[in-house]
Formats: structure tokens, C-alpha cells, sequence
């Protein structure tokens, strides 16, 4: 049987190597921590449908290589993204330095409206914080971004990253800001949504005739 759900988003996860995106993207989709992550070579893919506000939502994650090396690759993934979260990992000031790059690239290459979750990970290594909550929470403010610190390795705020920018792109939706039908917009309407629609405009046609 074919999966139903009402919008399909378009994720990536951008950051730098090492910072822990693919184990967070493990901890989303299996509950569980990926103890043996080896650096990811190129794009690794991944999806799951979510309940937000009574609608399913599927989410079509790419987890891209933090390597300089793999940036040309990973770059031509990034077109027409809905969302994507933006990690770095709270015990490297470098990955917290080269945010402002990553989303640079995520603007000009997804879309300027992508919707950014900024994700501060690895929040179990309390002792070995080299980046404050307050320094962080000040860069998404400036920054138009959204922010959750996580630990992939606990699963903490896990599933909240990934449905707080879900819901942010449902919302823009709902208030007209994004239109699904738009090529580009890294959002799809999903079979369930598809019907919907359809018996909307079979009764908008119904009461045309009538009225004629
Ligand atoms: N303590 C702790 N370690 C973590 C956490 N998340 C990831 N790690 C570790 O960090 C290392 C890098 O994790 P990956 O998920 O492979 O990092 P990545 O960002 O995907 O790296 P690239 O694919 O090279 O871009 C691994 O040794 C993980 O075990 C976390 O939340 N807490
Ligand atoms: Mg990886």
C-alpha cells in the first residue's frame, strides 16, 4: 500500500564535518544512537512521515558531507529546500565560526525563504562547551533562525528540531507566504492532500452549475 500524507518538505542537513548530522538524522529516524558514524561521502538519504497539527507530513532529509572536499557535490543538492537544520557542535567554536558560510550557501542555493533551524549539538558534553547557549541564541536572533540545542547521542530535543521547522514551513503555508504548487518550493502535496483539494474544487464546480 502506497503512503499517504498531505505535503511532502524538501530538508537538508548542513553543517560542519563532524558535528554530528548524520546521527542526528539516525536518532530521528530509527530512535537510536549511531554509535559507528563514519564521515559521510556525499549525500546519504533519509525520510519520515510526521503528524504536525493533524496533518502527516513527509520529510525527504538530505544529510550532506561536512568535508570541503564533498562541497561541490553536496552543494548541487541544496535546490529548493523547504527547510533545513544548520549544526554545529557546542565543543567546536571552528563548526560555530563557519555557520555564517553554511547559511550563506543554504540562502543563495535552496531559497532565500528556507526555513533555518539552528541546532547546537552534542549538548551531553556539558564539560567540554567551548559555545554559551546565550552566544548562540543571539547568532539565530540576528540571523532570522530558529534554535534548539540536542544531544543525538541521548536523543534530546531530537524530534523537536526536526517538527519545530516543519511546523514553521506548515504555517507559512497555511498563511499564503509558501505555495506548494510553486516549482522550487521543495514542497509537494501528497496524495491524501491531492484528494482533498480535488473534492474542494468537484463541490466548487457543483455550486458554479447551480448558480448558472
Ligand atoms: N557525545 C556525543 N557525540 C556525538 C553526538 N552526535 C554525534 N556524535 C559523535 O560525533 C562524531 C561525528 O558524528 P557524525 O554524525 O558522523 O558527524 P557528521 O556531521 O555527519 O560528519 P560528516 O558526515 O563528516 O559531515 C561521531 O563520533 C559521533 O559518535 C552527540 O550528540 N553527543
Ligand atoms: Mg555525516
Amino acid at each position: 500500500m502506497s503512503e499517504t500524507y498531505d505535503f511532502l518538505f524538501k530538508f537538508l542537513v548542513i553543517g560542519s564535518a563532524g558535528t554530528g548530522k548524520s546521527c542526528l538524522l539516525h536518532q530521528f529516524i530509527e530512535s537510536k544512537f549511531k554509535a559507528d558514524s563514519n564521515h559521510t561521502i556525499g549525500v546519504e538519504f533519509g525520510s519520515k512521515v510526521v503528524n504536525i497539527g493533524g496533518k502527516s507530513v513527509k520529510l525527504q532529509i538530505w544529510d550532506t558531507a561536512g568535508q570541503e572536499r564533498f562541497r561541490s557535490v553536496t552543494r548541487s543538492y541544496y535546490r529548493g529546500a523547504a527547510g533545513a537544520l544548520l549544526v554545529y557542535d557546542i565543543t567546536s567554536r571552528e563548526s560555530y565560526n563557519s555557520l555564517s558560510n553554511w547559511l550563506v550557501d543554504a540562502r543563495t542555493l535552496a531559497s532565500p525563504n528556507i526555513a533555518v533551524l539552528l541546532v547546537g549539538n552534542k549538548k551531553d558534553l556539558e564539560e567540554d562547551r567551548e559555545v554559551t547557549f546565550l552566544e548562540a541564541s543571539r547568532f539565530a536572533q540576528e540571523n532570522e533562525l530558529m534554535f534548539l540545542e540536542t544531544s543525538a547521542l541521548t536523543g534530546e530535543n531530537v524530534e523537536e528540531a526536526f517538527l519545530k521547522c516543519s511546523k514553521t514551513i506548515l504555517a507559512k503555508i497555511e498563511a499564503g507566504e509558501l505555495d506548494p504548487e510553486r516549482i522550487g518550493s521543495g514542497i509537494q502535496y501528497g496524495d491524501a492532500s491531492l484528494r482533498r483539494l480535488t473534492r474542494h474544487q468537484q463541490r466548487q464546480q457543483r455550486s458554479l452549475d447551480c448558480a448558472c
